[in-house]
C-alpha cells in the first residue's frame, strides 16, 4: 500500500514537470517571433535587422531636410563651381560701327545698376571693375558690349565703375582710380578690384578677373604689340589687387598728371612691400587695344622720372589717404555706375 502511495507521487510530478517543460517550450517559441533578446534568437537575426532600422531613420531625417517649404528657412543656392563651365576661351571680338548703347542694354537684361551676380549659384568673387575716363564713348561702348558676358561666364559677382574726369584740366588716370575704389567700397566691402583703361578688350575668358595672393597684372599681350610683354616690371593697363593689397600700398600716387609713369610708380610701391607682381599665361592675358591716338588733355608728363625717383620716400603721404575730390554726380546707369568727379589740376 505504502509501495503504492509512493508510486502515484512520483507519476503525479512527472505530469507536472512535463506540462511546466511544455508551457517553457512554447514560452521559448513565441519569444523567437517577438525578437526578445533574452530568448533564443540567432544573432545574425539581430544584426541584420539593426541597419534596417537605421536606415529608416535616416530616411526619415532627409525627407524632413529635403522639404524647407515646412520650415522658415529659404534655400540657400549652392556656391558657383571652382571652375566655370560656361567659359568658351578665345573669342573673336568685333567692333562694329553700328553698335549702340540700347542694343547692350537690351543684350544685358541681367545687369542691374551696373551689377550682376549669378542667379543659379552664389559666386565666389565679388570684383568691382574701375575704369577712367574722359572723351572716350565709344571705346566704352565696345568695352561694356564685350565685358558684360565676359564677366556673366566667369560666375562672378561684379559691378562697373566708370569714374569720370570733369572739366578740361590735364587727366589724371591714377587719381581717378583712386577715387572709383574709395567710392566703390562705400557700395559693398568688394574683395577684389580690377583697374580698367577703356580701350582695352579681353580675348580670351580664361583671362579671370579675380585677384590673387599678389598683385596681378592681367595684360601679357596685346595686339598692337605683338602680344609681346612690354617690359618686365609693365604694370599698365589692367590690373587687380585685392582690397587689402590696395590699401596696403596706400593706393596710387595723385600727382601724376598727362600721359606715363602712374603704373610704374604702382609697380614701385607694390615691390616695397615686398609684394610680387603675377601674371596668367601669355595665351590666355591676351588684349585688343582699340585704335587710338593721344588724346588732348593728356600729353606726356615730363615730370614723371622725376615722381618716380621720390615714390619710396612719398608713398606713404601720397596715395588713398590724401586723395582729395569732390563727387559732382553718382548716376547708376543700367550697365555702369558713373562717377563724375572734379579731381583739380596740378600745382604747377
Ligand atoms: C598706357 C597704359 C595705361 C597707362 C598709360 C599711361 C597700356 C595698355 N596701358 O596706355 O594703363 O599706364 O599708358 O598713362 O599699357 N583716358 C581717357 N581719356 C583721356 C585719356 C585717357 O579716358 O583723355 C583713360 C582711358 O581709360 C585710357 C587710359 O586712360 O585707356 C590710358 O590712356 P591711353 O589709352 O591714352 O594711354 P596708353 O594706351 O598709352
Ligand atoms: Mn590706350
Amino acid at each position: 500500500m505504502i509501495m503504492c502511495t509512493a508510486i502515484k507521487k512520483v507519476s503525479r510530478r512527472c505530469k507536472y514537470a512535463v506540462l511546466i517543460g511544455l508551457l517553457l517550450s512554447v514560452l521559448a517559441w513565441k519569444a523567437s517571433f517577438t525578437g526578445d533578446r533574452n530568448g533564443t534568437i540567432d544573432e545574425n537575426f539581430v544584426t541584420t535587422q539593426t541597419p534596417v532600422k537605421e536606415d529608416k531613420l535616416t530616411d526619415e531625417l532627409n525627407s524632413r531636410i529635403a522639404e524647407p517649404s515646412h520650415s522658415n528657412v529659404s534655400a540657400e543656392k549652392d556656391e558657383c563651381p571652382e571652375e566655370s563651365p560656361l567659359l568658351v576661351g578665345a573669342s573673336k571680338l568685333t567692333f562694329e560701327s553700328s553698335l549702340n548703347l540700347k542694343d547692350v542694354e537690351k543684350e544685358n537684361k541681367v545687369v542691374t545698376k551696373g551689377e550682376y551676380e549669378p542667379s543659379d549659384c552664389t559666386a565666389r568673387h565679388s570684383v568691382a571693375i574701375l575704369i577712367p575716363h574722359r572723351n572716350r564713348e565709344r571705346h566704352l561702348l565696345y568695352l561694356l558690349h564685350h565685358l558684360h558676358p565676359f564677366l556673366q561666364r566667369q560666375q562672378l559677382h561684379y559691378a562697373i565703375y566708370v569714374i569720370h574726369q570733369a572739366g578740361d584740366a590735364t587727366f589724371n588716370r591714377a587719381k581717378l582710380l583712386n577715387v572709383g575704389y574709395l567710392e566703390a567700397i562705400k557700395d559693398f566691402s568688394w574683395d577684389c578690384f580690377i583697374f580698367h583703361d577703356v580701350d582695352l578688350v579681353p580675348e580670351n575668358d580664361h583671362n579671370l578677373y579675380i585677384c590673387d595672393q599678389q598683385p596681378k597684372h592681367l595684360v601679357v599681350g596685346r595686339n598692337v604689340t605683338g602680344y609681346k610683354l612690354r617690359y618686365k616690371g609693365y604694370f599698365g593697363g589692367v590690373t587687380a589687387m585685392t582690397k587689402d593689397q590696395f590699401f596696403q600700398v596706400n593706393g596710387f600716387s595723385n600727382n601724376y598728371w598727362g600721359w606715363g609713369g602712374e603704373d610704374d610708380d604702382l609697380r614701385v610701391r607694390v615691390e616695397q612691400q615686398k609684394m610680387k607682381i603675377v601674371r596668367p599665361p601669355a595665351n590666355v592675358a591676351r588684349y585688343t587695344m582699340v585704335f587710338h591716338k593721344r588724346d588732348t588733355g593728356n600729353q606726356v608728363n615730363k615730370n614723371r622720372m622725376r615722381l618716380l625717383g621720390q615714390t619710396t620716400k612719398k608713398w606713404r603721404v601720397d596715395g588713398l589717404n590724401s586723395c582729395v575730390y569732390d563727387t559732382l554726380s553718382v548716376g547708376r546707369y543700367p550697365l555702369y555706375v558713373n562717377i563724375t568727379v572734379n579731381i583739380g589740376q596740378p600745382q604747377s
